[in-house]
């Protein structure tokens, strides 16, 4: 099989990317590992910021997100029994928006489908030859080996896929740090309370309260990185999430049944090196931040723009001047945004041997973004986005 683009991962980088370089008239095939229900069905992230929903609205794909997506006018955050509430509304009516991850890449699947465009699940890519000039992508599919020739190939294959160890010397580029905790990610088919809602720091551990529907909450609690799932009843699970949320505010959390579990390891992590002939990475290939700052689909995004355009010029025009530029330009957004996701781990975990000095340190943080004109500003505009970079 030949096409013009090869996308590597059906996530939100992915499938975004091939949408956008079919408004340009790029043809793409995108070959993802996991089965069609697999990525319907996946759980993640779920906070959009303003540049987001303009990128899916602008690319067509934003009709049930208009419907479902719930705005947030404020952000609540809880410590030493008391909670703080943060405006959220920016410059221009920016604001910040909760609609599931998985109702995104459902949006963009349904849409490449009826669209009739190439997109193959169950196709796990095992290498890509001839990085450097006519690449050719490998991969299994239905038990047998399969090849597909293109222009161009796109690396949107997550923290742990292939395209980024055909990268030269990516780990010489590369840094990270993992952090000595891991989030218990759940779903619950229970109303998120507006009082109950909101990132918590307690003497206990993380925890966080958000919903994704009307009648559906997403809970984190902070749990050791070794944690194993099967430890806890859900009975024990909604005793550690009052505990932590609810009690001490004299608040009750409505419980409900939990269909969905994860655990996750937070990690910030960055390859600079993101370009390398004709192969590009972006989304989580290249970064992972820590689920605390909610920006690792909003940085995927971010890339995409900037890679869609790099990639049209290349084709189009056989300019890669703005291949050459793509990294840099995605750097100057993507390393103070995982320096924040760090900085909110940093302030509502409690870390291994944290001493009550750390923790009033901590306080002192969560002072200055409740309390302090300044402090506020630096919150908000943190959690509401950076602008995109322009070519
Ligand atoms: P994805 O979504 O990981 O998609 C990569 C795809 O590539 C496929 N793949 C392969 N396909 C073919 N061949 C191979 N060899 C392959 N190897 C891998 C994978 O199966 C997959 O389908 O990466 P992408 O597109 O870059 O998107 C990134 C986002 O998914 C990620 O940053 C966010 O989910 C992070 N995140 C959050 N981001 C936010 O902006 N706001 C949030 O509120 C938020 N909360 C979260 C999160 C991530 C979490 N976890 C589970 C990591 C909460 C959690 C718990």
């Amino acid at each position: 099989m030949k096409t013009q683009v090869g996308i590597i991962g059906a996530g939100p980088a992915g499938l975004l990317l091939g949408r956008i370089l079919q408004a340009h008239g790029i043809d793409a095939v995108v070959v993802e590992r996991r089965s069609r229900d697999y990525v319907l069905k996946r759980i993640r992230a779920g906070v959009l910021e303003q540049g987001t929903v303009d990128t899916l609205r602008k690319y067509g794909v934003a009709e049930r997100l208009d419907r479902e997506g719930l705005p947030h006018a404020d952000m609540k955050l809880f410590w030493k029994g008391e909670r703080h509430s943060i405006p959220m509304t920016g410059e221009g009516g920016r604001r910040m928006t909760t609609y599931g991850q998985n109702k995104i890449v459902e949006d963009l699947v349904l849409r490449r489908e009826a669209d009739g465009l190439p997109l193959i699940f169950d196709a796990e890519v095992k290498a890509i030859e001839n990085v450097t000039d006519r690449p050719v992508i490998h991969y299994d599919h239905n038990g047998e080996a399969q090849t597909l020739e293109c222009d161009f190939v796109a690396g949107c294959d997550g923290f742990w896929g292939v395209s980024r160890k055909h990268m030269p010397d990516a780990d010489a580029h590369s840094f990270e740090k993992v952090f000595p905790f891991s989030w218990f990610g759940l779903l619950a088919e229970a109303k998120t309370s507006t009082e109950t809602r909101g990132f918590c720091h307690s003497e206990r551990g993380l925890a966080v309260s958000s919903s994704r529907g009307p009648d559906v909450s997403r809970l984190y609690l902070q749990v050791p990185p070794d944690f194993d799932m099967a430890s806890m009843s859900d009975d024990q699970i909604w005793d550690e999430l009052s505990l932590r949320l609810a009690n001490q505010y004299g608040k009750t959390l409505n419980r409900g049944p939990i269909i969905d579990k994860a655990v996750v390891r937070l990690r910030g992590f960055i390859c600079e090196k993101m370009v390398h002939g004709r192969l590009a990475l972006a989304g989580d290939a290249c970064h992972t931040v820590p689920p605390s700052g909610a920006k690792g689909l909003n940085l995927a995004v971010g890339d995409v723009r900037l890679l869609s355009e790099a990639i049209v010029s290349l084709l189009q025009e056989n300019d890669d001047s703005k291949l050459a530029r793509y990294p840099d330009l995605a750097l100057q957004r993507i390393w103070p945004t995982v320096h924040w996701s760090c900085t909110m781990s940093d302030v509502f975990h409690i870390f291994p041997g944290q001493t009550a000095f750390d923790t009033r340190r901590q306080y002192e943080v969560l002072n200055f973004w409740a309390y302090d004109e300044t402090g506020q500003r630096v919150f908000r505009e943190n959690m509401l986005g950076r602008p995109l970079p322009q070519y």
